[in-house]
């Protein structure tokens, strides 16, 4: 296993950032700040679900290029690479789940899979494997291509720029604040949210809809990643639109959120599996 050290400096900085942004939203950062930060690991959270999950990676539904516009954005915001590195290394993960092609191969732990394998080198299985699928549905959307071409522009401006001046310009936030609190803060705890579902929701949890795989149902993983903790449904029925069998708005607002563009007519062929399949895996 090759370590990449640049890799654990930036994510142990990130991590004690973020509890000393934690303890400043406590003591010194204004209301408007936290709300802020909260605001924007919603919409970063859903550049991921709605985004790079349930529309690029799975094509789950089709979505009109001004939606896909939106979707981009937000998921610059949420810096997880770009839409089309998330996408590949997502269809591997599906592809080869819990072999050793898998990125985020569960079977080596709960830390390997949570934050591990961005810390180390890929495994020539999941490089190789990986040249094996087609890309080209997300080689041939502009969006797409636009996002990955100006992703070392765009990232920064969107992610760590932005979010910060925003607080300071608007409400008079100091620059302290607003960098560890909606910058860092927000940053590490969405990437959290995120991880969880390849490691918690690999581990612990119930598998109604097959035994035999680890993915599981794991409602507090669903609640913090907007509705991606129901793991053992998607990992089965990874083309449904909902990533879950029921459609319950609490528990999994990208849902809701695909449901609203869907009623303005941005979003449709929203797939879903017949209820009838869903039960015959019970
Ligand atoms: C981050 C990603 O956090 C998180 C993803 C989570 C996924 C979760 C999924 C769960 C379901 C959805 C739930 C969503 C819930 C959301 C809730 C929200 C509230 N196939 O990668 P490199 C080739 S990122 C084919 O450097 P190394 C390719 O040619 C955080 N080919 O590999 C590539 O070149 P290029 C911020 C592949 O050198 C070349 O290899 N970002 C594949 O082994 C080198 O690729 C970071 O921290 C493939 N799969 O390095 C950066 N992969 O790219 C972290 C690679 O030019 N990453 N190739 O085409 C890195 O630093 C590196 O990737 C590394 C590996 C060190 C981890
Ligand atoms: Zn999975
Ligand atoms: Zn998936």
């Amino acid at each position: 296993m090759v370590v990449v050290w640049r890799n654990v400096i930036m994510f142990g900085y990130l991590h004690l950032a973020a509890v000393y942004g934690m303890y400043l939203a406590l003591t010194s950062a204004k209301l408007l700040t936290s709300a802020w930060a909260w605001l924007m690991y919603v919409l970063s959270g859903l550049g991921i679900t709605a985004g790079a999950h349930r529309l690029w990676s799975h094509r789950t539904y089709k979505a009109n290029f001004p939606l896909r516009v939106i979707l981009a954005a937000f998921n610059t915001l949420a810096f997880q690479n770009s839409i089309y590195d998330w996408a590949r290394d997502h269809r591997v993960h599906h592809k080869y789940s819990e072999t050793d092609a898998d990125p985020h191969d569960a079977r080596r732990g709960f830390f390997f899979a949570h934050i591990g394998w961005l810390l180390c080198r890929k495994k020539v299985e999941v490089i190789e494997k990986g040249k094996g699928l087609d890309l080209s549905d997300l080689e041939n959307d502009p969006v797409v291509a636009f996002q990955k071409k100006y992703y070392i522009i765009l990232m920064p401006i969107t992610c760590f720029l932005i979010p910060t001046i925003v607080p300071v310009y608007f409400w008079n936030e100091s620059w302290t604040n607003a960098w560890f609190v909606a910058t860092l803060c927000r940053y590490t705890f969405t990437l959290n949210m995120t991880w969880l579902v390849n490691s918690a929701a690999h581990i612990w949890g119930n598998k109604p809809y097959d035994k035999t795989i680890n993915p599981s149902e794991n409602i507090s993983v669903a609640l913090g990643a907007l509705g991606e903790g129901w793991h053992n449904y998607h990992h089965v029925f990874p083309w449904d639109y909902k990533a879950a069998e029921l459609g319950n708005y609490k528990l999994n607002f990208t849902t809701a959120f695909v449901d609203f563009f869907a009623r303005i007519g941005w979003a449709w062929d929203l797939k879903t599996v017949p209820k009838q399949v869903v039960m015959r895996r019970y």
